[in-house]
């Protein structure tokens, strides 16, 4: 997305980061983001729908064309997935240099429990042609971005297993979706960045061949520069990222906390394996020790809380960090690796924390 990099935060960036908000990393202590602290990000305008006009099409190379309203939607056998959805910028903002974009520093992440009906019901009912290779999700919000013109829209290949697992959202934690995260209906892919779960969706099309929209095609790659054609970002890759103990201060955020022990908590998440290891440090990443990890949502789509004991030697300042490795293989690095977008970095949270006297 971005092509120029920045020192200075701009007004520019300041009015995204004002718009698109994210997760108060004290809202970790909740299993389920409540909706309102959930982070936001959203490249156009928020949509005003009428959910009684509004329909959703399911057309293209298919046997039957659908189109569909809410109720319709609401009276099929529904499916509820508890998922952590991450940002792809999520930790642009400590890039060097920057990418000029939303300046997410790490609070572009939140768990919800989404509600609606599989993806795969519908397309089996519309019958998916054989010559169909994809499926274009579109949403009803339009904009220019990179200088084109353009309805938000992202496509997954046909035989991608998120799209078995995708779901196409009504309710976000028991109630209906709100209008920021795409009311009235919203795709929902787990284990995949956000920008893959396309908000207030008019339009599914099944299409011949592969979709060369702006948001795949181009947006969303990762560079190594400008020249570079990239790789589409996909999967989540792991991060764990803990609650900040103590007290703030109010300007700088740092963190003042008593003798102890105390017992640091967080939450971490990867959408490439599950979870197996958090690991904590209290010197800036010289010395690890293993958190107690849990799996207290029992969903293969959801971050998992882990907790750790941490005993300050003596009173002063400390960097705490975490590090979460995947059942692949995946872990977190200690510095970031830059691309031109600015997407996955999920180098190891640093937490200064002073332990008073
Ligand atoms: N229609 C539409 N869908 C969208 C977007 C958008 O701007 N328009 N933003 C995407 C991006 S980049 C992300 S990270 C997620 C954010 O979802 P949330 O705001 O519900 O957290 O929505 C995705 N779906
Ligand atoms: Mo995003």
């Amino acid at each position: 997305m971005a092509a120029t990099t920045g020192t200075g935060i701009s007004l520019e960036e300041l009015q995204l980061a004002a718009r698109n908000h994210g997760m108060p990393l004290e809202a970790l202590r909740h299993p389920i983001t409540p909706a309102g602290l959930h982070y936001l990000l959203i490249h156009f305008d928020v949509p005003v729908v009428d959910a009684a006009t509004w329909r959703l099409e399911v057309d293209g190379e298919v046997e039957r064309p659908l189109s569909l309203s809410l109720d319709h939607l609401r009276r099929r056998p529904a499916i509820e997935r508890t998922v952590t959805m991450e940002c792809a910028g999520n930790g642009r903002a400590r890039l060097e240099p920057r990418p000029v974009s939303q300046p997410w520093l790490s609070e572009a992440v939140g768990t919800a429990a989404w509600r609606g009906v599989g993806v795969h019901a519908l397309l089996d009912e519309a019958g998916i042609r054989p010559d169909a290779v994809e499926m274009v999700f579109t949403g009803l919000d339009r904009g220019i971005d990179g200088g084109v013109l353009q309805a938000y829209e992202r496509s997954l290949h046909l035989d991608d297993p998120a799209l078995a697992d995708a779901v196409l959202a009504y309710e976000m934690n028991g109630t209906p979706l709100p209008p920021q995260h795409g009311f009235p209906l919203r795709l929902v892919v787990p284990g995949w960045y956000g920008m893959a779960s396309v908000k207030w969706l008019a339009r599914i099309s099944a299409v011949d061949r592969p979709f060369e929209g702006y948001q795949n095609a181009q947006a969303y790659r990762l560079r190594r520069d400008e020249d570079d054609p990239g790789v589409p970002v996909t999967r989540i890759l792991p991060r764990a990222l803990l609650a900040p103990p103590g007290i703030p201060d109010f300007f700088t955020r740092e963190r003042t906390v008593p003798r102890g022990p105390h017992v640091i908590e967080g939450r971490a998440w990867s959408g490439l394996a599950p979870v197996e290891r958090v690991e904590v440090s209290a010197d800036d990443g010289e010395t690890w020790w293993e958190s107690e990890l849990e799996d207290d949502l029992g969903s293969p789509w959801a971050w998992r809380r882990w907790t750790a004991e941490w005993r300050p030697p003596q009173p002063g300042r400390y960097v705490l960090c975490c590090r979460a490795s995947d059942a692949a293989g995946n872990v977190q690095p200690l510095e970031p690796v830059w691309n031109v977008g600015g997407y996955a970095n999920n180098s190891v949270q640093r937490v200064a924390v002073t332990v008073a006297d």
